[in-house]
């Protein structure tokens, strides 16, 4: 298991944490995920062969957030 932060652009209540945590977690490959609206940024812990830094960026920019 590996861990990324990526910071996130445009959350502005615990909605969206809850929107971008949902997408995120969809992934296959995807173990655990901490989103901070505080913060900006989301903590994934991942399994490497199956998922990786760009699905993540997808995923999050498909929901409508920016990916620093
Ligand atoms: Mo909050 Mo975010 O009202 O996608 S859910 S702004």
């Amino acid at each position: 298991m590996e861990q990324i932060v990526i910071g996130i652009g445009g959350m502005s209540c615990q909605g969206c944490v809850k929107n971008v945590s949902g997408v995120l977690l969809a992934l296959p490959g995807v173990a655990r995920v901490e989103v901070s609206l505080e913060a900006g940024q989301a903590s994934i812990a991942f399994d490497p062969e199956k998922v990786g830094a760009g699905q993540f960026r997808a995923a999050i920019e498909g929901a409508g957030f920016d990916v620093a």
